[in-house]
């Protein structure tokens, strides 16, 4: 299509002439923008095909991540710089006048996730590709993202996302691979040649028609494909209330569910995940037929991996297809969905662990529910034989109990490899969460620490940094991330040293300035840009963290002798709808804000800001320009975090517990170069399990933890005093769950040795290089490639580097 500039910008021109039916001079942005991706989807379009004939004609096995959620961002820039073009198109646009990041701007995240888990999902779709993974994705498209956040008077508002609005011009619409998908009605048997046999009768069907996104490798020619499905009334039922089946059909891909509100819009949740899974499941099941004859090979030949529970149904809906419409027999079928499907728990929050009540589940998914409860009476007899007399045991690790359909222990027991997202995560599963599954099934179970995409995460979105990498060490660390580790020659070389100071000083003085333009409010970019950005959850402690602050304000103003090193603390957050604890977090963070910022006293000292609609593009702007992440959960509760890693590829230092894969980056930089505070797991845990915890003794002893918890409700930062009665209630009437007092002092301390080393900017400097360093381990490809190795089975295919059409 394009092969240097000079074609770049003649088809550029041709085309927008051709699409928008305008000159150059009349067109906007939008139209500039919109030409630029139409042209960079059909610049893929034939490696796209090829990818997909090859995967055909080498039989390779193929896997599809199954996911409620793929938080993917915006696409153009990353496309560009996968392909290799990015620099063509940079320039040939600017002799044209046009700036690539005004046209950046146009387009809308696409924010079909809530946050870790379908972030991961994206990182994943990469790597898969960038490493020439026979991987796809299969997802819901929905009409609506991730709501958009408004901040009103320190208070969330939600309003909804409209990225469709103007079209998506990264998918092609596949109608004619659409698939029926049917819900209610009734199971009819009936009896052939001595077999029982089912059907799904007088069911009322949804259309599900793809839309199929190409997925870039960096730097190949492999482009892998994600297909969403969206739900469409069916051309072919005749039904009586045209509208209202018209209404709740496309009501299932209207809007992504918020994640942990609870239980209104329980159908219409069970739906969506049916409708995933069965569209998924049928789609893969017919390109299986194209290729291959055997049914009873499938699994030497596709592998299906469920992302958390939400897509567990594909275990039946696996087992439907093998039994009514492949007509194998119980065991075989069994056999066969169990070793094609895989499965991820991505946390252990109780109010997580879904759980269908059987009057829901069973009208919905007649069909699906007789097979569930089949598997379920096979499984209860296996643990009989296994476990004589345990009843308490069995009904604990039945599948179907207290009229209750149990979806994790379903995913579990249905498929061939269970894991965890980090180490510790994946020991508190088979010590304590999953333990009765793993005495079963130990072989099941296994970790593989969650990464994110370099690609996106630094060569994206921190171009300064990429470069200074790339003069030190040169390019190959890009396709070998561990090669990072190459920096650390350079930790006794200042002017090395001053060049990334002078790159995180560029990084901080564009976030400012996003700051400003969204706030109105002025940082210093001196002060140590001190970083919480994740969903908001109490379990993240964001309270925690706005408390210390607290603090700070109160020391500066009783002691006027009191210095501290200038930090500016920002946030990033949204909170789900319907949990209206973490809303008042945000509206306590807010007025806190307010009094700081307004404060000559203070100023100078702290800032505190708070930034709307946290979203991936906005990330990419925040990792780049941070000094401090915080990484503060409650120890045991944050499965891994994803975004602890990515401020260390971008040279933040973390404060962190010990949680997750904080653990873990613990061990890669040494004691030397985190913060490490709090209780860890094993206290946690202690404490839920035997007790001994009372909130109210610490607030009682630590005058610093009296004060800011009075300040919540005595008006000192509210003129309406039960403004944050609830927060107050949650720490001491309810003895603070997340023991946020108990791990308060630790976190002061913390604080004021991250005060101190950011001091000596020398040392501090080379703290922020090591992590760099050690942060290759952190990418994605190598979780990809354990995946690729320990749980698909599957090898590179399309090696070949990149064709230019
Ligand atoms: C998140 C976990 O909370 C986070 O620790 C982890 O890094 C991420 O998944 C990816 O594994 N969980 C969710 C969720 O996002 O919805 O359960």
């Amino acid at each position: 299509m394009f092969s240097n500039k000079t074609e770049f910008k003649e088809v550029f021109l041709q085309r927008l002439e051709m699409t928008c039916g305008k000159s150059f001079k009349e067109s906007s942005k939008r139209d500039r923008y919109q030409t630029l991706g139409n042209m960079i989807r059909e610049y893929v379009s034939s490696n796209w095909i090829k990818t997909n004939e090859k995967y055909r004609s080498a039989k390779e096995k193929q896997v599809y991540y199954l996911s409620i959620e793929f938080l993917l961002g915006k696409l153009l820039r990353h496309n560009l710089l996968n392909l290799g073009v990015d620099q063509v198109v940079q320039e040939g646009l600017s002799e044209l006048g046009i700036n690539l990041d005004d046209l950046e701007e146009v387009e809308a995240d696409a924010a079909l996730g809530n946050g870790g888990l379908g972030r991961l999902a994206a990182c994943f779709l990469d790597s898969l590709a960038c490493l020439n993974l026979p991987g796809h994705g299969c997802g819901i498209r929905y009409k609506h993202g991730l709501f958009e956040q408004k901040i009103v008077d320190g208070y969330q508002v939600e309003l909804p996302e409209q990225w469709l609005r103007n079209g998506h011009v990264w998918e092609v619409r596949k109608a004619d691979l659409s698939i029926e998908v049917p819900f209610w009605g009734k199971v009819e048997t009936l009896e052939k040649d001595g077999r029982l046999t089912f059907r799904h009768v007088d069911a009322e069907t949804i259309t599900a028609v793809p839309y199929d996104v190409p997925v870039v490798g960096y730097n190949t020619d492999t482009v892998n494909t994600l297909r969403l499905w969206s739900a469409e009334p069916s051309p072919y039922l005749v039904h009586k209330d045209i509208m209202k089946y018209k209404r709740e059909t496309e009501a299932v891909s209207d809007f992504l569910y918020p994640d942990d509100t609870h239980d209104e819009g329980k159908i219409l949740r069970l739906k969506q995940q049916y409708f995933l899974v069965s569209a998924s499941i049928r789609s893969i099941i017919r390109a299986y037929r194209k290729q291959f004859n055997r049914i009873e090979d499938l699994h030497e030949h596709v592998g299906i991996h469920i992302n958390d529970t939400h897509p567990v149904l594909a275990i039946p809906e696996l087992m439907r297809v093998l039994l009514d419409e492949e007509n194998l027999g119980w065991e075989e079928a069994w056999h066969i969905t169990t070793q094609t499907i895989s499965y991820t728990n991505h946390t252990t929050l109780a109010e997580a662990l879904e759980k269908w009540p059987i009057r829901i589940f069973q009208p919905l998914l007649p069909r699906i529910y007789m097979i569930v409860n089949e598997i379920n009476e096979r499984f209860c007899q296996q643990l009989w034989q296994k476990y004589p007399g345990e009843w308490n045991r069995i009904e604990n690790m039945a599948i179907i109990a207290h009229d209750q359909v149990k979806m994790a222990h379903l995913a579990i027991v249905g498929s061939h490899s269970v894991n965890g997202v980090a180490e510790i995560h994946t020991e508190i599963l088979k010590k304590r969460e999953m333990n009765s599954f793993y005495q079963l099934y130990p072989e099941k179970f296994n970790n593989k620490t969650n990464g994110i995409t370099h690609r996106r995460w630094l060569l994206k979105s921190n171009p300064k940094l990429t470069n200074l990498i790339c003069e030190g060490i040169g390019d190959s660390w890009i396709s070998k991330p561990d090669q990072l580790l190459e920096l650390e020659g350079y930790q006794d070389d200042p002017a090395f040293l001053d060049q990334l100071f002078m790159v995180k000083q560029e990084n901080k003085i564009k976030l400012a300035a996003r700051i400003k333009e969204q706030t109105g409010i002025n940082v210093d970019i001196t002060s140590i840009f001190d970083i919480q950005v994740k969903r908001l959850h109490a379990y993240k402690r964001q309270l925690l963290n706005i408390l210390h602050i607290m603090y700070l304000y109160n020391r500066i103003k009783e002691d006027s002798s009191f210095t501290m090193y200038p930090r500016t603390f920002i946030f990033g957050a949204k909170a789900s709808p319907g949990y209206y604890y973490a809303k008042k977090i945000i509206k306590l963070i807010n007025s806190v804000a307010d009094k700081v910022n307004n404060d000559p006293v203070v100023r100078g000292q702290i800032r505190v800001v708070f930034l709307e609609n946290y979203r991936v593009s906005l990330a990419e702007e925040i990792f780049p320009a941070a000094d401090v992440s915080e990484q503060i959960s409650t120890a045991s509760k944050e499965a891994s975090g994803t975004g602890n890693m990515k401020f260390m590829m971008n040279g933040a230092l973390t404060v962190g517990t010990l949680d997750g894969a904080n653990i873990e980056i613990k061990e890669m930089v040494g004691d030397d170069n985190i913060f490490i505070f709090g209780l860890t797991a094993e206290e946690v845990l202690d404490y839920y399990q035997n007790g001994g915890y009372r909130s109210f003794e610490y607030y009682h002893h630590d005058k610093r933890i009296r004060t800011v918890v009075d300040q919540l409700t005595n008006g000192f930062f509210e003129d309406v005093e039960d403004e944050f009665e609830m927060i107050s209630d949650s720490l001491i009437m309810e003895n603070d769950q997340y023991f946020v007092l108990r791990d308060f002092a630790s976190y002061i301390d913390v604080q004021k040795e991250v005060g101190l080393k950011y001091k000596d900017q020398n040392q501090w400097l080379k703290m922020s290089l090591l992590n760099i360093s050690r942060s290759g381990h952190f990418s994605s490809d190598r979780t990809i490639q354990q995946y690729a190795d320990d749980i698909w089975n599957i090898r590179p295919v399309n090696k070949r580097p990149l064709t230019k059409n």
